[in-house]
């Protein structure tokens, strides 16, 4: 039996600061928070980071209840054992209700290592292809002049699509003013599920601004109503919050609730479910992208592996970390080049900690050993 053993797990929260605030229509983020899981076996070292928050305010996860899976649960039952592939972790991690952020961070971290113990990157045993990837960015809510100047800013370096973060009082003349401003720009909205279908006349007028898509304009639990309101309005509705799983895919694009479909890997539950709902949706024809949950350059460098799949077509969020960090936890600079993301290059996902800086923000840290 080959595979690699797991001979020892690090939990880490950490806490990094932002350069500014960001803010979207569920509240606003002053620092990124996240659990950081290092596996460690056979003289190698993988790393991943959870996408979950403190409070569920995204999703219904939150960190305290992802560390005790993490602690009572998943890390106990998979250090000091062998795997021979990572679908072998299925099995440990799929019993358990819900937290896919949670099980998305043990999968992505055992991802990183059995690529390594392969001599491969991440991106190769995907099965992707491609050394950079095409990438946009999510703007803040933050006022007018503001989101004119930071549009311009980032068209200006060459970003693919613009996304403005809306929520009710602060959509159609944002989303109005800067269609007027930037007519031929890449342009979308994201509501992280602030409306429901009592507001159809906002739907209608943003209708009107040839956006590539609506992202998550419903309830973060919801698919039927999304499906009533694609029948109202021409602008595609891409989906976030509301895809947990590959069922949850298939029931948005049978019902024609969804045509496109943003794909985070730390929100699915990792690799084999991010790539399970990949396939599908190219089966419907439906194009994917890479979302983003700002984070630091070990979820950045996923981010960047997964989005080198086929179906990936439409550009992801995965911007440069300097526009979020003042300083990263990884050595690498993850910075972007006329809207393309350059993959790290090297062994799994081709980046390396900055032990120093990272002591001096982490939190808690927590050794797991057989
Ligand atoms: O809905 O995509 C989202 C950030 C925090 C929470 C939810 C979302 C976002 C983003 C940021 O849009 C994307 C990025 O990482 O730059
Ligand atoms: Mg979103």
């Amino acid at each position: 039996m080959r595979g690699i053993k797991i001979e020892e797990a690090e939990l880490r929260i950490v806490r990094l600061p932002l350069l500014k605030p960001f803010t979207i229509s569920t509240g606003t983020m002053h620092d990124k928070t996240f659990p950081l899981l290092i596996l460690r076996g056979e003289g190698l070292e993988a790393y991943a980071e959870s996408v979950v928050d403190p409070l569920p305010d995204y999703l219904e996860e939150t960190i305290a209840s992802g560390m005790v899976l993490l602690r009572e649960v998943y890390l106990p039952q998979i250090v000091g054992k062998r795997f021979e592939h990572p679908h072998a972790l299925e099995p440990i991690l799929s019993p358990w209700r819900g937290h896919y952020m949670t099980k998305a961070v043990v999968e992505m971290a055992f991802y990183d290592l059995f690529a390594k113990s392969l001599k491969l990157p991440l991106q190769t045993y995907l099965g992707g292809s491609g050394d950079r990837v095409n990438v946009g960015v999510s703007l803040g809510i933050m006022p007018l002049e503001e989101t004119i100047a930071k549009t311009q800013e980032h068209l200006d370096k060459g970003y693919k699509r613009i996304k403005l973060k809306i929520m009710p009082g602060h959509d159609v003349k944002i989303v109005e003013a800067i269609r007027a401003r930037f007519p031929d720009c890449p342009l979308s909205v994201d509501v992280n599920s602030a409306y429901t279908l009592g507001d159809m006349n906002v739907m209608r007028a943003l209708d009107c601004f040839r956006m590539d898509y609506i992202e998550q304009p419903l309830a973060h639990d919801d698919l039927h109503d999304h499906a009533t309101l694609q029948k109202e309005i021409i602008t595609p509705i891409c989906l976030d919050e509301s895809i947990r799983t590959a069922a949850h895919a298939r029931k948005a694009m049978t019902t024609d609730a969804t045509r496109v479909i943003n794909v985070k890997v730390g929100r699915v539950g990792g690799y084999g479910e991010a790539i399970r709902i990949h396939d599908l949706a190219e089966s419907f024809s439906v194009p994917v992208w890479c979302g983003g949950m700002l984070e630091s350059g070990i979820g950045r460098a996923h981010n960047i592996h997964l989005s080198t799949l086929r179906n990936f077509k439409k550009p992801g969020d995965t911007s440069s970390a300097s526009r979020y960090f003042p300083r990263d936890i990884i050595h690498e600079k993850l910075e972007t080049e006329k809207g393309t993301m350059p993959v790290p290059q090297g062994l799994g996902i081709g980046v390396s900690l900055d032990w120093d800086f990272l002591e001096t923000v982490t939190l808690s840290k927590e050794v797991f050993k057989a």
